[in-house]
């Protein structure tokens, strides 16, 4: 007989936060989990986390999803009809990162608004709204990033989320919030998560990412609003069945994994001042993601990559130019050391 032997090797991942893994109280709840047919509205557990959900957040009601990018596309989707336009930041993840499902699904055209870091003035985002003309598709919706991805991870204050959204109130636009990480904001400025959902007609939150569950992100709106994305959900393959296999996980990444979040936000700082203080260059880090500028030493950025892969120390690239380091839960502030001295090393050398 074949004696199989399993080599585990130690690595450090730091490409993104959605590598993290159930806990192992997740994984005794997805094994005791009540199911039921939720396009029947029957799921006991699926029921229970969009029923907490939509109370954490502040909003009538909630909707679980498989993913960030499904969130993202069923609230746009929502909110408007073909041929409108949508305002969104200029690197926003629904623009950047979904695959175009905006225009090829939605049917939707962007409308790119510049910012500093997310944050764009009142002004900024008034002169991107058209006025009512013939020839002029509809502006319908405002979406905006918290925290900001493509930006560093930089959180959005409620001062500033209070002003974007204002504007659009005043010009009868929807607003949406791609928040996928609200609570590293919500961390960040150590504010109350319905001070973000007060002015906003949906939100998108991942459950899959600094929270550790496997899968899934949560939709809240209002009941009208979540009764179509329900429906838009069900158009696009999204109506699971026996999925509080899934939510049980959920509801504990809810209920318990936003409190460990700082620890994310430590060591992405300790991190970022390391890297700083070995001569680096290194954007402003106030949440769980790290970019540094590599062009000093790399004409391209996949050769730092590389190099730190061989030691199996992984990150992406962001640019030719940067590198996006992001911490989560299994990352300790040793392997932020081990990092570091392969940066040295590997890159300085
Ligand atoms: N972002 C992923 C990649 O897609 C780039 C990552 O590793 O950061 N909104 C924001 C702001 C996101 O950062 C992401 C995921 C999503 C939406 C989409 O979430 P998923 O991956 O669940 O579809």
């Amino acid at each position: 007989m074949i004696q199989r032997s399993i080599i585990i090797m130690e690595y450090i991942d730091l490409r993104s936060d959605t590598v993290t893994k159930p806990t192992e109280d997740m994984r005794v709840a997805m094994k005791n989990a009540a199911v039921g047919d939720d396009v029947f509205g029957d799921d006991p557990t699926v029921n229970e986390l969009e029923e907490y959900a939509a109370k954490l957040f502040g909003m009538e009601s909630a909707l679980f999803v498989s993913s960030g990018t499904q969130g993202n596309l069923i609230s746009v989707m929502s909110h408007t009809k073909p041929g409108d336009e949508i305002l969104l930041e200029k690197e926003s993840h629904i623009y950047y990162y979904e695959v175009g499902g905006l225009a090829a699904i939605a049917g939707a055209i962007p409308k790119l608004y510049e910012s500093n870091k997310g944050y764009a003035s009142k002004e900024k985002i008034e002169k991107c709204i058209r006025d009512e003309n013939i020839h002029y598709p509809n502006t319908s919706l405002l979406c905006i990033e918290n925290t900001h991805n493509r930006h560093g991870g930089s959180p959005l204050n409620k001062d500033q989320m209070n002003e974007m959204t204002e504007v659009a109130l005043e010009n009868n636009l929807n607003i949406h919030l791609d928040g996928a990480r609200i609570f590293n904001a919500v961390e960040a400025y150590n504010t109350n998560i319905k001070e973000y959902t007060k002015n906003i007609d949906s939100i998108s939150a991942c459950l899959s990412k600094g929270l550790s569950a496997p899968i899934g992100s949560i939709v809240a709106g209002n009941d009208e609003f979540i009764n179509i994305a329900r429906k838009k959900r069900k158009m696009l393959g999204g109506g699971m069945r026996q999925v509080g296999v899934i939510a049980a996980a959920g509801l504990l990444a809810l209920k318990n994994m936003r409190e460990r979040l700082y620890e994310d936000h430590e060591n992405a700082k300790l991190l970022a001042e390391g890297m700083i203080d070995i001569g680096l260059e290194v954007w402003d880090t106030k949440t769980n993601i790290v970019v540094c500028d590599t062009k000093k030493i790399f004409n391209d950025s996949k050769i730092g990559i590389d190099l730190l892969a061989k030691n199996n120390i992984f990150c992406v690239p962001f640019s030719n130019n940067l590198i996006r380091f992001t911490t989560h839960r299994h990352i300790s502030k040793d392997d932020i050391e081990v990092v570091l001295e392969n940066i040295k090393s590997e890159w300085l050398n």
